[in-house]
């Protein structure tokens, strides 16, 4: 699954890449060799054609942001790919088309993340310091920077495909999308401090659909979909309903690992408590504590120092959370799985098993 980390070394980085079930270790690597023609591609674009001395930095930029993290959304799109074209139609050509779009969307997602980690304070990623940690400020730059080389791309090899304005509409509609997910995020705390009545149910969920679901699992299938010429409305309902509930599965995990996940593993730091996100294990504490335990979660949560974020890990604990995760999993995967069975024919319902059993008890 997406779990199973192997190292190489590209350009005498560490190079984590990806084993999962929906694409194998040999189209990973070739997924990993295309990497490079684009950044060439984005480089050496005639834009920047006498500019030599920002060459080395936009390599640079895209060397650290792009291409060291799962790629599960890039290899997403990619095999989603592969299952949905009629197999004449599964020429190199088009293999490398799926390919390149994946890419666009890691583009799209490393953007995200520099954002991501500027908002969140946050440390580490991928097991190197954050971005804006090393470019300071002009980080923000570099991420509208990687955001518009993913539209080169798309009209270098898609100007005069069918699926170029669609393809282009959705990147649009994803990225709008995920920024009002971000702000939602951080309307979780005002002034720095968190606002209780804010942690619902429903608003957590439309925070995890804005900011997660719809980039991650909606925008994979959903280009890989246009790439091979499946556009009827219906059929894109139903990809939307099952990848959203995917999606926000996805992101109940990345926030209980947050708290109880080896970081080493995941390779950044946990900045939710401090940050007095309105992550999954806020929200179901606050409807499990008794006014004692509401009082010191609210004392503690949101705050910097480190007595506090282990108040708040002991009280989870003790609301035994580690156990409502581990079921909340279980039953989730159950619920996805018999909803993938009511899906009408159209898309492979082998595709959501394979991506569901990827993060199914990921750790990282
Ligand atoms: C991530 O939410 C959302 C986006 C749009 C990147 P998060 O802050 O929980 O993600 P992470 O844990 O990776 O920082
Ligand atoms: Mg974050
Ligand atoms: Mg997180």
């Amino acid at each position: 699954n997406f779990n199973s980390r192997t190292f190489s070394t590209i350009n005498g980085t560490i190079a984590p890449t990806t084993s999962s079930n929906l694409v194998t270790k040999e189209e990973i690597k070739e997924f990993m060799s295309v990497f490079p023609d684009l950044l060439r591609d984005i480089r050496d674009h005639n834009m920047f054609e006498d500019l030599h001395y920002v060459k080395d930095r936009i390599t640079k930029c895209l060397e650290y942001n792009v291409p060291l993290g799962k790629k599960s959304r890039g290899l997403i799109t990619l095999s989603s790919y592969k299952l949905l074209e009629s197999p004449e139609k599964l020429t190199s050509e088009n293999i490398r088309l799926a390919q390149i779009l994946g890419w666009c969307v890691e583009l799209l997602h490393s953007s995200f993340l520099i954002n991501d980690d500027i908002i969140d304070s946050a440390e580490t990623r991928r097991g190197l310091p954050c971005w804006y940690l090393v470019e300071g400020i002009h980080a923000l730059n570099d991420a509208l920077f990687i955001e518009n080389g993913l539209y080169l791309l798309l009209k270098k090899y898609f100007h005069d495909h069918h699926c170029y304005v669609p393809t282009i509409e959705l990147f649009h509609k994803t990225t709008a999308k995920t920024s009002l997910g971000e702000t939602l995020d951080v309307l979780s705390t005002k002034n720095g401090k968190p606002q209780f009545d804010y942690f619902t149910v429903n608003n957590y969920n439309c925070i995890v659909n804005c900011k997660t679901a719809y980039y991650s699992l909606h925008l994979p299938l959903a280009l890989a979909m246009y790439l091979a010429g499946k556009y009827d409305p219906e059929m894109h309902r139903h990809v939307s309903t099952i990848s959203l509930e995917i999606g926000h599965f996805f992101q109940v995990q990345d926030d209980f690992l947050d708290c109880f996940g080896d970081s080493s593993k995941m390779g950044k730091n946990n900045t939710d408590i401090v940050n007095g996100k309105c992550s999954w294990l806020a929200v179901q504490a606050l409807q499990r504590a008794s006014l004692e335990q509401r009082i010191i979660f609210e004392q503690n949560y949101g705050k910097t120092n480190l007595g506090s974020v282990a108040i708040i890990r002991s009280l989870y604990e003790d609301l035994d959370l580690p156990n409502v995760y581990a079921v909340y999993e279980e039953e989730t995967c159950n619920l996805i799985r018999s909803h993938i069975q009511q899906v009408p024919q159209g898309l492979p319902h082998r595709l959501y098993f394979n991506i569901l059993e990827g993060f199914y008890r990921r750790s990282s």
